[in-house]
């Protein structure tokens, strides 16, 4: 099977309620600029990475796919996924330009791309290609009705809403700022314990700062948070400070969650080599793609580390390497891609259906390019 062409796209997909907020972003379309990769064999693989929707960014993203990946991979094995990883990734003028950003964005289009038309070319669904079976229980936890725009009383009612669902698990954003945009982790704590007191006794709740906090902030509301149960603290620093994080994981009680925001193997290394991780959240669409995503794991995995992926994918992927990897026992839920896919990732009393179409879950729909593609 050879590598024919490849075909670009940008989708911008409109979020829950128009518009959500969180500790450091605010955003009203989720952005997926892809690929589908053409082959000899008239299979096509679909991958795409997530974005905020800027769309001179995007175009970035796909100008690096179509321009300067592109002619490395046509003529090329798609099957040969790893070798071809490689081969992106150290070639040496690209390496110069971008090891981490819109260069490893683009890569993992790709990956993914690749990896779908691999699991598709062995007739498999991706989670069986890599080992995982058929039978079994991948909780999902929901992340849609927690923002930080969101009134108490909102969360208080999709938090009863997913409950009603069969959800066990909900996140919500902290962070929040007052009028004269201070940081406010007093009002944090109030959104926390409302939504706290919706749950039952064996509900989790986690909360996620989006990287919004500073040191002191984040050592004083996650001393505060610990009483409220809440199950992990998600990004509560910026996002590249290991050693900030390693003080929070040595002095919180409560689990520190953190990388959606991390691209490389080497960064989760030195992550997890400080000790300032306990829940590890790598995304394979920032990662360079499956390929990268799984020695995450791996490396997680020796560490005894759970791995919960953060889904820039919208799901489709992870769900897949959720299925297949041992470290995974819970995937987040975001549903705002769900119209795009012909076999979207779904939840059924708090656990998500196992898919059964060959392939990485990334087909779009027939018309998902006319809906959601946004102009090149
Ligand atoms: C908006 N999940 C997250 C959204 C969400 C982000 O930036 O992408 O809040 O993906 O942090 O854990
Ligand atoms: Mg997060």
């Amino acid at each position: 099977m050879r590598i024919t062409a490849l075909e670009t796209f940008i989708l911008h997909v409109p979020v829950s309620g128009g518009a959500i907020a969180d500790g450091s972003h605010r955003v009203a379309h989720w952005g997926a600029p892809g690929v589908a990769i053409h082959t000899d064999a008239g299979l096509i693989g679909t991958g795409y990475t997530g974005t905020h929707a800027h769309l001179a960014s995007d175009r970035m993203i796909t100008s690096c796919i179509e321009e300067a990946f592109g002619p490395l991979l046509i003529g090329c094995d798609p099957r040969e996924v790893r070798a071809l990883w490689t081969r992106l990734q150290r070639h040496p003028p690209l390496q110069w330009v971008g090891r981490a950003g819109i260069t490893h964005l683009a890569h993992a289009a790709i990956d993914v791309a690749l990896w779908d038309l691999k699991a598709q070319a062995a007739g498999e669904p991706l989670w069986r290609l890599l080992g995982g079976a058929a039978d079994q229980r991948l909780e999902a936890y929901d992340t849609d009705g927690g923002w930080l725009d969101r009134s108490d009383e909102q969360l208080v009612a999709e938090t009863e809403s997913r409950l009603a669902q069969g959800y066990r698990a909900v996140k919500i954003k902290v962070g929040s700022r007052d009028v004269r945009g201070r940081l406010d982790p007093a009002r944090d704590l109030q959104r926390v314990a409302s939504v706290r007191a919706a749950l039952p006794a064996d509900g989790r709740l986690m909360v996620d700062a989006n990287g919004a906090w500073d040191l002191a902030t984040a050592l004083e509301a996650g001393r505060a948070l610990a009483d409220l149960g809440v199950a992990w603290l998600e990004e509560p620093i910026w996002y590249d400070d290991v050693p900030g994080h390693a003080r929070l994981a040595r002095e919180l009680t409560t689990p520190i969650a953190l990388g959606e925001q991390l691209y490389t193997l080497d960064a989760f290394r030195d992550f997890i080599a400080a000790g300032a991780v306990h829940y590890v959240q790598a995304d394979a669409v920032r990662l360079a793609g499956v390929t990268e995503w799984w020695r995450v794991a791996e490396l997680a995995h020796a560490h005894h580390l759970p791995v919960v992926p953060h889904i820039g994918d919208m799901m489709q992927v992870h769900l897949h390497l959720a299925l297949a990897h041992p470290a995974c026992t819970l995937l987040e839920h975001i549903p705002w891609m769900r119209e795009c896919f012909v076999e979207s990732a779904n939840v059924v009393d708090g656990s998500f259906a196992v898919p059964q179409r060959p392939g990485a879950g990334t087909a779009l729909r027939a018309d998902a390019l006319e809906r959601f593609g946004v102009g090149r």
